[in-house]
C-alpha cells in the first residue's frame, strides 16, 4: 500500500484570510438584521480524477449548471452522504461544490457592515461572493465568518459559492490517511481509498446554518464573561470584556444585567468591568436545583457618536473548581450521570435539526441525566444553547479523536482547532471541562510534550475550566495523565475483552479506576463503558448482541460505580452510547454501531429504561 495525502487533494494552499476576531452567535436587535440563507443549494461533485477542475475553471464565476454535467439540488444544513441514491456521493472524497443565489435588500447599502457566517462545514472550505473570494477555513465543526460588505451588490441578485473537500490526512484533526493500493491484479489504476481512525462516518457538507447579518460600522464584535459566587453563594460575581472593531476612542460601552423576566439587575459600564450582586439565581446542574440552568441576559449598549449596537448575551451565573478528588459547583461536589453522544441522525447525517435536538433533550431529561459529552467534536452552538438551558454539564471535545504520529504541524492545527472551540463556547455555562481528545496513542513517547503543550495551550486560554483527555492506554503505559486534571477513561470489560463474561466486569472495573487515582491522585471518570445490542434480539442466559445481554452488563458496571463512589475520587459515569449511530461500513458493524440505549431513530431499548432507573436512584440517595 502506498500511502499519499494532500498532493491531489489539498493542491490549493490558502492563506487565512483577515476576518473579525468574533464568532460571537448571529441575532437579530435593535441595530442588527439576520437572514438566513439555509434551503435548497445547488451542488456539484469534482470529477474524480480532475479535482482541481473547479479552481482552474473558475467555477464560483460561473453558474454551476453551466460548467458542471451532473448539477443536483442539496438541502443546507445537512450531510450530503445520504441524500442521494448514488454511491458515489455517499462515498465521496474530495471537493464539492455548493452554490445559491439571494437577493440583498437595498437599505443595506450605506452605513453598516453585511458578515456571512457558517455554523460548520466539513473539513476544507473556500467561499467566494459574486466570484469573489472572502474567505476559507479548515476544519469540520467550528464556525467561520467573513466580512462581505464590499462584495455583495444592494438592491440584487447575489450568489455565493462554496468549494468543500473532506479529505482527512496524517495533518488534519481528526487524522485520515489516502491510500492508494498498487496491486494492478486486485484494483484499477488510481484507485485509492480514505482511511480513518475513528469508529463514527465522517459525514460531509454544510452541516449548520448558514447567516448573512448586518452589524453598524462600530459594532461589538466579542465579549468574554467569566462568573464566581461567594463560599457561601450568597454573592455573584460576573466579570466581562468586550472588544468593539471600528469604533473611536470616544465610544461607550453599556451593560445591563436582565434577569429571566427582563427586570433590570444591575447595570455597568467600560470595555471592562465587573457587576457584583447578593442572592444571585445560580446556574446548576440539572438535578441539584429545583430550577437548574438558570439564564440571565447580559444586554450589551454600544454607542459612538450617532452610531448604536447592541447584542444580547446569555449566562449562567456559576462557580466552578477542583481538586485532586472532584469537581465543584457553587461549592457543590458534582457526579456526572449521563452519555457520550453524536450529532447523528438518518438521511441528514450531521446536518442540524431542531426537531432532533428538542426530543434528545426530552429524552436527556426523562433519563435524569446531568451531563453528556460531544463525543468527538464540537456539537453545534443550537445544541449547546439548549446544555445551557437545561442545566446539562458538557465536556466539550475536539476532534482529536484516535490521533497518532504526533508531530509539529499536527500540534499546530490542534492549537487552532482548541482555540476556535474555547473563543466560540469560554462563555457557556454547561461547558465545565474541556476535552482535548479521545483515546490517542498516548503510550508513545512523543504523546508527552504533544498533550503537555496541548494542555498548557489550553490552561492560557481558560484557566476557569479543567481540561481532560479521554484515555484508553492503560494507566502503567499511559504519557499524558500527568498533565491533566481529571482522568477519563474508556473501558469495554466484556465486550471487547473477555466477550461475555460479566462476571469479571466488577474486579476490572474497580482495579483500574483505583489504579488511575492512585498513580496519579485526580478525580476519574468513566467515559465510555457498554454494549452493542439489536432491538429485537433477546436470549437467557444472555448472550452478547441481545438487549438482554446490555441491561445484564450495565448492572454489572453499576455495581462497580456504587462502591467506586463511595470511596471519593471517582466522579462520574457515561455510558456509550446515547443512541445507536452511523459508521464506515465494517465486517464488526451491523449497519452501524448499536451501543446506544436508544435506537437511531430514538426508540428506548430496555437499556434506556435501565439507566433511568439507575439516574433517578442516583438522585433519590442524594436527597
Ligand atoms: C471507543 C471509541 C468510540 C467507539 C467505541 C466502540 O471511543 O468512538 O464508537 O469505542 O467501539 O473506543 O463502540
Amino acid at each position: 500500500m502506498k500511502l499519499c495525502f494532500s498532493l491531489i487533494f489539498f493542491s490549493k494552499i490558502f492563506v487565512a484570510a483577515n476576518g473579525p476576531q468574533g464568532i460571537l452567535y448571529p441575532q437579530q436587535s435593535e441595530s442588527r438584521e439576520l437572514f438566513s440563507l439555509d434551503g435548497v443549494w445547488t451542488f456539484a461533485i469534482s470529477p474524480k480524477f480532475d479535482q482541481d477542475i473547479g479552481f482552474k475553471n473558475q467555477w464560483y464565476r460561473k453558474e454551476l449548471k453551466k460548467v458542471s454535467k451532473y448539477v443536483i439540488p442539496m438541502p443546507v444544513p445537512s450531510s450530503y452522504n445520504d441524500i442521494t441514491q448514488n454511491a458515489t456521493i455517499r462515498d465521496y472524497v474530495g471537493w464539492v461544490w455548493y452554490e445559491r443565489t439571494f437577493f440583498v435588500p437595498a437599505r443595506w447599502r450605506g452605513e453598516q457592515r453585511v458578515f456571512l457566517r457558517f455554523g460548520s462545514a466539513n473539513y476544507e472550505t473556500v467561499v467566494w461572493i459574486n466570484g469573489v473570494k472572502v474567505t476559507n477555513h479548515s476544519g469540520g465543526y467550528l464556525p467561520f465568518v467573513a466580512e462581505v460588505t464590499k462584495q455583495l451588490s444592494y438592491g440584487s441578485e447575489n450568489k455565493v459559492t462554496v468549494a468543500l473537500n473532506n479529505t482527512l490526512t496524517p495533518l488534519t484533526i481528526p487524522q485520515g490517511r489516502i491510500v492508494f493500493p498498487n496491486n494492478t491484479d486486485r484494483y484499477p489504476p488510481g484507485y485509492f481509498i480514505q482511511e480513518y481512525n475513528f469508529d463514527f462516518t465522517n459525514y460531509a457538507g454544510i452541516h449548520r446554518p448558514v447567516y448573512l447579518y448586518t452589524t453598524p460600522r462600530s459594532y461589538i464584535d466579542d465579549v468574554t464573561v467569566t462568573t464566581e459566587t461567594s463560599e457561601d453563594n450568597y454573592f455573584g460575581t460576573i466579570r466581562y470584556s468586550i472588544l468593539c472593531q471600528g469604533c473611536s476612542k470616544d465610544a461607550m460601552l453599556y451593560t445591563d444585567l436582565l434577569d429571566e423576566d427582563g427586570a433590570n439587575v444591575a447595570s455597568n459600564f467600560g470595555p471592562k468591568n465587573k457587576i457584583s450582586f447578593k442572592r444571585p439565581k445560580l446556574w446548576w446542574p440539572n438535578l441539584m436545583h429545583e430550577r437548574p440552568g438558570y439564564l440571565y441576559t447580559l444586554k450589551i449598549h454600544l454607542k459612538d457618536g450617532d452610531v448604536e449596537d447592541f447584542y444580547r448575551l446569555k449566562i449562567g451565573v456559576r462557580s466552578l473548581s477542583w481538586n485532586s478528588s472532584g469537581i465543584f459547583i457553587n461549592h457543590q461536589k458534582v457526579y456526572f450521570q449521563g452519555f457520550g453522544k453524536h450529532e447523528d441522525f438518518l438521511i441528514k447525517g450531521r446536518g442540524v435539526d431542531y426537531s432532533l435536538i428538542v426530543k434528545d433533550f426530552n429524552l436527556i431529561n426523562w433519563l435524569g441525566a446531568n451531563s453528556f459529552r460531544t463525543s468527538h467534536y464540537p456539537y453545534a452552538e443550537e445544541i449547546m444553547d439548549f446544555a445551557d438551558k437545561n442545566g446539562i454539564m458538557v465536556i466539550d471535545e475536539i476532534p482529536g479523536v484516535g490521533l497518532d504520529h504526533f508531530g509539529a504541524d499536527l500540534l499546530k492545527n490542534h492549537l487552532e482547532a482548541m482555540k476556535e472551540l474555547i473563543h466560540r463556547d469560554k462563555n457557556r455555562p454547561s461547558v465545565v471541562m474541556w476535552s482535548i481528545g479521545n483515546e490517542p496513542q498516548s503510550q508513545k513517547p512523543e504523546a508527552a510534550p504533544y498533550y503537555s503543550q496541548v494542555v498548557n495551550f489550553t490552561k492560557l486560554l481558560d484557566p476557569t475550566r479543567p481540561v481532560t483527555l479521554v484515555l484508553s492506554r492503560g494507566y502503567f503505559e499511559d504519557k499524558a495523565a500527568p498533565f491533566l486534571d481529571v482522568i477519563c477513561f474508556n473501558r469495554y470489560y466484556s465486550w471487547y475483552s473477555d466477550t461475555g463474561h460479566l462476571e469479571l466486569i466488577q474486579q476490572q472495573l474497580l482495579n483500574e479506576a483505583r489504579n488511575w487515582h492512585n498513580k496519579f491522585r485526580k478525580p476519574v471518570m468513566m467515559t465510555e463503558y457498554g454494549a452493542g445490542s439489536i432491538a429485537g434480539f433477546h436470549s437467557d442466559p444472555p448472550v452478547v448482541w441481545t438487549e438482554d445481554y446490555q441491561t445484564a452488563l450495565m448492572k454489572e458496571y453499576f455495581k462497580g460505580f456504587d462502591i467506586l463512589r463511595k470511596e471519593g475520587f471517582f466522579i462520574g459515569e457515561m455510558i456509550w452510547n446515547f443512541a445507536d449511530f452511523g459508521t464506515p461500513q465494517g465486517s464488526t458493524r451491523v449497519f452501524g454501531n448499536h451501543k446506544g440505549i436508544f435506537a437511531r431513530d430514538r426508540s428506548p431499548k430496555p437499556a434506556a429504561h435501565l439507566l433511568k432507573q439507575r439516574y433517578e436512584s442516583i438522585v433519590t440517595a442524594l436527597k
